[in-house]
C-alpha cells in the first residue's frame, strides 16, 4: 500500500494528534494491520479483509456491541475497560469504519504495555490463555442480542461439506487427482463430524457469543503476563462456545508449526491440553450445560478436522482464500494439521478423562 494514501486513510479516523509514523504489523492470513502513531500515542488501523467479510459494516456493528457490553461488565468490577477490552476508534464523522473504494478501514486504541505470545511455552501461559477465553465467553454469556454471522457458516461443518462437495466437482486448478489421499482423510470423518454438528443444530449444545479464532497471539498479556484482553473480534459471531475451546486447542497444544513440512514434529501435546482445560474451567466452569462439558474435548477434534478441510479445499480451489508464500503451501498445511488431528484421536480418551477430572 502506498504510503501517502495510508496517510490519508488514517488521517480520517479521530485520533488524538497529528500522525508522525504508520507501520505494518504482524502477518494475519486475512487482514492488513498497521500501527499508526501519533504524537501523543499509538493505534491500530486495519484494512479488513472484505472478500472473506463480505459484509464489513456489520461486522463492525458485532463488535461495538459486544465491546460495549464487556466494557460494561469490567468497568462494574472496577477494572480499566480501555485496556481490559478492545476500544474501537470511530472517524471524525463518528463513523465505526471507513470505506475507500472497494476497502474497508477501521481503527482502535493500541494497548500500551501489551504483548502477544506465539506458542504457549509455559504451562502457566497455557492456563493463563484458557482462563482469557474462559472469561471473555462468561462476561458474554447474558449477552442475548442477535449477532450478525459474519462468515456464512464459519465453523458450521454441514457448510463447509457442501463447499467442499462443490469444490471437488469444479475441481478448478486441475489439482484434485493429486491429492486423492487427502481427500479420503475428510471422506472417512464425514458423518461423525456432522454427527456434532447436529447436536448444535437440535438445541443439544446451546448458541452463545463466540470468538472464533482463540489462538495464543489474539490475547493481550501485560508485563507480567497476566491477561488483558482478548482481540482480533472480527469472526465474534453466535456458535457453539466449544468452537472456541477446540480452535485454542488446535494451537496451543501443537508441537510443530501450522504449516510443518516435517510431519515428525508435529502432535498434540497433552499437558498443555490440560493446562488450558484448566485456565478455561475456572472462569466458565459455572456457565457450561453438562453436554457442553461433554463434548469439549471432542470439539479440538472437530475444529482440526474442519482446519484440514478448510486448508485442503483451498488447494483444491487454486488458493482463493488463505495467502500463500509457496504454491503448495495449503496442502502442507493441510497435512500438517492431518497428522495434529491423529495425534488428538490417539489421545481422545485421555483428553475425555482429564476434562472429567476437572468437572
Ligand atoms: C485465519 O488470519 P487469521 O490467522 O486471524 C482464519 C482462521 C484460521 C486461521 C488458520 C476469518 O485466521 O479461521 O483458523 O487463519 N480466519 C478466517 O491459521 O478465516
Ligand atoms: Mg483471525
Amino acid at each position: 500500500m502506498n504510503t501517502s494514501h495510508l496517510h490519508a486513510i488514517a488521517e480520517v479516523f479521530d485520533f488524538d494528534a497529528p500522525i508522525v509514523g504508520i507501520e505494518t504489523l504482524g502477518a494475519g492470513f486475512i487482514n492488513d494491520t498497521y500501527v499508526v502513531t501519533t504524537e501523543l500515542s499509538r493505534y491500530i488501523l486495519q484494512r479488513k479483509n472484505h472478500l472473506v467479510f463480505p459484509d464489513v459494516p456489520a461486522m463492525m456493528d458485532n463488535i461495538w456491541r459486544v465491546t460495549a457490553h464487556l466494557k460494561a461488565k469490567v468497568r462494574a468490577a472496577g477494572g480499566d475497560p480501555e485496556r481490559e477490552v478492545l476500544t474501537v476508534v470511530p472517524t471524525r464523522s463518528g463513523a465505526i469504519y471507513h470505506r475507500d473504494g472497494d476497502n474497508y478501514w477501521a481503527a482502535s486504541l493500541y494497548i500500551e504495555g501489551s504483548v502477544t505470545h506465539n506458542k504457549a511455552d509455559t504451562p502457566r501461559l497455557a492456563y493463563m490463555g484458557g482462563k482469557g477465553i474462559g472469561r471473555f465467553q462468561a462476561m458474554l454469556a447474558d449477552f442475548t442480542e442477535p449477532l450478525t454471522e459474519v462468515i456464512k457458516g464459519f465453523h458450521n461443518i454441514r457448510w463447509r461439506f457442501e463447499q467442499w462437495d462443490r469444490s471437488l466437482q469444479e475441481d478448478r486448478a486441475g489439482r484434485k487427482a493429486s491429492v486423492s489421499e487427502e481427500i479420503a482423510w475428510i471422506e472417512r470423518r464425514r458423518s461423525k463430524m456432522l454427527a456434532f454438528w447436529e447436536l448444535v443444530e437440535r438445541g443439544i449444545l446451546p448458541m452463545r457469543v463466540t470468538h472464533n479464532d482463540t489462538k495464543l497471539s489474539n490475547i493481550l498479556f501485560d508485563e507480567r503476563d497476566e491477561v488483558l484482553c482478548v482481540i482480533d473480534l472480527d469472526t465474534v459471531m453466535t456458535s457453539t462456545a466449544l468452537n472456541d475451546f477446540g480452535d485454542a486447542i488446535r494451537s496451543y497444544t501443537n508441537t510443530g508449526a501450522e504449516d510443518d513440512t516435517d510431519l515428525s514434529r508435529v502432535s498434540m501435546d497433552i499437558d498443555v491440553f490440560r493446562h488450558y482445560a484448566e485456565g478455561y474451567l475456572s472462569e466458565r466452569g459455572s456457565t457450561m450445560t453438562a453436554n457442553e462439558r461433554e463434548w469439549l474435548a471432542f470439539s479440538a477434534l472437530y475444529i482440526t478436522f474442519e482446519q484440514v478441510l478448510r486448508f485442503l479445499m483451498d488447494y483444491i480451489d487454486g488458493d482463493s482464500y488463505y495467502k500463500t508464500v509457496y504454491p503448495t503451501h495449503n496442502l502442507v498445511r493441510a497435512r500438517a494439521q492431518h497428522r495434529l488431528l491423529e495425534s488428538m484421536e490417539q489421545q481422545y480418551d485421555t483428553m475425555c478423562e482429564i476434562i472429567r477430572g476437572l468437572s
